[in-house]
């Protein structure tokens, strides 16, 4: 996929989108009896289980993710525990960003956050609503944004009026917005730091922007100490990221029973050459370098690559060459086999492309 090319300009607004009480939000909506009562999502409440998270009448007994699910009971006597099912979770996941990314450009950082790209000033907030409106409109969920011209800004702003909040810092009120918060709620500032840094009764953002230089190198010295205090300052120059580019393409599968017939694993290989050839050729690309992978019974991992002088999207072509480096590994090492995989890589550079089945 390609982003839309108003990403990465300078000037843009930059939105910080996170799901309010994202596991227990779902869990309520797939059993209506669970909303109103305190739920939380996690392990067992009589044995070593911790708390994923819990919804919003939950949190008023003082119940938090990653706090032990017995003192969550001990909180809360009556609270309603269901376990987490994360396949749920992704596929709602999956649906919120598909909504998301038709109206702006995104970099996701995590299953229920990531950034969006809002464009000017001048458009921002309306586009925040819009986001905030299909997402409900398409999942039932709802989601907190906070926007403003740097990533630091706009994660800090999301979190600000949790449910369904939308807090805007406009150009310039950066430092204000951040002066009176507590210096826990930047990102990236750690337990120790924050320790160092209360030693010194430096407790708010305000108060670590306005170290000196000299202060600063005695209490964070080096790279990480300029950069706090810069971002305690809303400087912070970070961009919106395209996901990751694409270096191969592969697929591979795990037999019911171990094989060790060559033939047998010959015609594996060419059937997967098969999906990998559609695929290459679907996206106009072609590719230098083969490669078969094989797990051996004791599950150990070999690969063989060949690279071409040029490019290929055929699937004949690509199978023989699989195979031929499957008969090279087991002549290194015979043996039955519980898996085999074949990849292509070696082209224009482009996303990272794992087929599922
Ligand atoms: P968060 O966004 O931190 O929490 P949340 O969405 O539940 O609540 P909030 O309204 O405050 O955003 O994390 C997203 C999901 O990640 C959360 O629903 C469950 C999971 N998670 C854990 O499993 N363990 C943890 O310690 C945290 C913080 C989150
Ligand atoms: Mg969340």
């Amino acid at each position: 996929m390609r982003l839309p090319e108003s990403l990465n300009v300078v000037g843009t607004l930059i939105g910080h989108l996170d799901l309010d009480a994202f596991y227990a939000a779902v869990e309520e909506l797939e059993s209506p009896e669970l909303r109103r009562v305190p739920l939380v999502v996690g392990g067992d409440p009589h044995g070593r289980g911790v708390v994923a998270t819990a919804n919003y009448e939950a949190r008023k007994f003082g119940i938090r993710s990653a706090m032990s699910s017995a003192e969550a009971l001990r909180r809360c006597p009556h609270v309603v525990f269901v376990r987490p099912r994360h396949s749920v979770y992704r596929d709602y996941s999956r649906a919120v960003w598909d909504v998301v990314r038709s109206i702006v450009g995104v970099e996701r950082t995590g299953i229920d956050e990531g950034y969006l790209d809002l464009g000017d000033f001048g458009g921002a907030r309306r586009l925040a609503e819009a986001v905030q409106t299909a997402v409900r409109g398409s999942t039932s969920l709802t989601c907190s944004i906070g926007v403003g011209t740097s990533k630091t800004v706009a994660k800090i702003a999301s979190d600000r009026r949790k449910p369904g909040g939308l807090t805007v810092v406009p150009p310039g009120r950066e430092a204000s917005f951040l002066a009176s918060l507590d210096i826990r709620l930047l990102p990236g500032l750690g337990p120790r730091t924050e320790e160092r840094l209360r030693a010194l009764g430096i407790e708010t953002l305000g108060s670590l922007a306005e170290l000196g230089d000299e202060q600063l190198r005695s209490v964070l010295p080096g790279k990480n100490g300029r950069l706090l205090r810069d971002r305690a300052r809303g400087v912070d120059p970070r961009t919106i990221e395209p996901p990751a580019e694409a270096v191969s393409i592969s697929t591979e599968e795990t037999f019911p029973r171990d094989i060790s017939d060559p033939e047998r694993l010959h015609d594996e290989l060419r059937r997967m050459a098969e999906s990998v050839a559609g695929h290459l050729t679907s996206s106009g690309r072609s590719a230098r370098t083969v490669t078969t992978k094989v797990r051996y019974q004791d599950f150990s991992i070999r690969s063989r690559s060949t690279t071409l002088a040029a490019g290929t999207d055929d699937a004949a072509r690509i199978g023989e060459l699989a195979c031929a480096l499957l008969d090279r590994a087991l002549a290194d090492r015979p043996g039955a086999l519980r898996l085999v995989g074949v990849g292509v890589s070696n082209f224009e550079p482009y996303r990272q492309l794992t087929l599922e089945h």
